[in-house]
């Protein structure tokens, strides 16, 4: 709370009998919370989790700015909650780049940051990140990839990938994880175009991939849940079959309930999560902040791998052999989001 807000709850409270709801608010935490946008289903769960978060009831009250995917509106945001003079900035930043002087400003005026999801790479004026290992998410799905091919016979892959926000650090970590993998094992990867992390996107991107690469392709790698929902409308259209019992290999990214049940359905092959649940570690940052701690620069969240078939059971990255989980009804139930 500020020292001009306080004192004026003091002397407000001095004046009204019945102060305690009217001016229950001025102790709370204020948080200003640039958000990427609305465009997947990840988002929404995101938008969701801090809102439960930072609500009144828990002490804060959040100013949230939906920026709609505009890399200046997010800029924008970030100078009005600099301007309203906010106690914390959340950020999850649209592109990885181009923040240096914004954090600077947030510096100067003494707010601190807290970035959150996608990561920012040129500046370090931030407290703490939250959020996952995109790299880590590509590399998994390549090696998943690897060994599901062996097990089922599959001698050449010809993928095709509809990637997420170009310049995002999550479409940057899951491209160059893929891409790793492919590289060492020879794959033909036949194109790689930008679907925007939405559905539309995933659909425009399909479509034309189905006419230009008709016959030719047998793996479809999307960048998120929503993209694949659009690919999969797209080869229903041009009459291509997907899925574990299809002629492509179809996976996604992400992981949200609808995915999760297209999983089980059968739809979608394989699906690489992205918790995005971080309100919660978020809060602890706060927290440690207010009581004059210092949090950890990073923090990681936890994340699985799933498949519809019992087919690969293990993946090893980085020398650690992690599992991929069978997807059931069972599996589906026991999920948060
Ligand atoms: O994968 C996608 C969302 O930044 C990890 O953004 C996030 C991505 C997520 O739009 O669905």
């Amino acid at each position: 709370m500020k020292k001009k807000l306080a004192l004026i709850a003091v002397a407000a409270a001095a004046l009204c009998a019945t102060s305690m709801p009217v001016f229950a608010g001025d102790d709370l935490i204020t948080i200003g919370f640039a958000q990427v946008g609305h465009e997947s289903d990840w988002r929404t769960a995101s938008t969701q989790s801090a809102q439960a978060v930072f609500s009144a009831e828990n002490g804060y009250d959040l100013q949230f700015v939906d920026c709609d995917n505009d890399s200046a509106a997010q800029l924008e945001a970030v100078r009005g909650f600099i301007e309203q003079d906010v106690d914390y900035i959340i950020i999850d930043p649209i592109v990885a780049t181009g923040w240096d002087t914004v954090l600077t400003e947030c510096e100067d005026a003494g707010i601190p940051v807290i970035v959150i999801d996608r990561t920012i790479d040129d500046s370090d004026k931030y407290v703490s990140w939250v959020g996952s290992n995109f790299l880590t998410e590509g590399i998994a799905c390549g090696e998943w990839l690897k060994a599901y091919a062996e097990a089922k016979g599959i001698e050449e892959i010809n993928a095709l990938v509809i990637e997420g926000t170009n310049g995002s650090s999550a479409q940057i970590g899951r491209t160059d994880g893929f891409n790793q993998v492919a590289e060492e094992n020879g794959w033909n990867i036949l194109d790689s175009q930008d679907g925007d992390f939405t559905q539309n996107g995933g659909q425009e991107v399909m479509e034309s991939y189905c006419k230009s690469y008709e016959g030719q392709f047998n793996v479809v790698i999307c960048q998120n849940d929503n993209e694949a929902f659009g690919a999969m409308d797209a080869m229903k259209a041009a009459g291509v079959s997907y899925g574990p019992n299809g002629d492509v290999v179809l996976v996604s990214f992400d992981g949200n309930r609808p995915a999760m049940e297209s999983l089980l359905a059968g739809d979608l092959t394989a699906v690489f999560e992205c918790n995005p649940l971080a309100a919660p570690d978020v809060e602890k940052v706060i927290q440690q902040l207010e009581a004059g701690e210092t949090p950890e620069k990073e923090i990681y969240m936890v994340e699985g791998w799933f498949a519809n078939e019992d087919v690969v059971s293990s993946i090893t990255i980085d020398g650690e052999e992690q599992p991929v989980t069978q997807m059931t009804q069972e599996v589906l139930d026991a999920r948060a989001y």
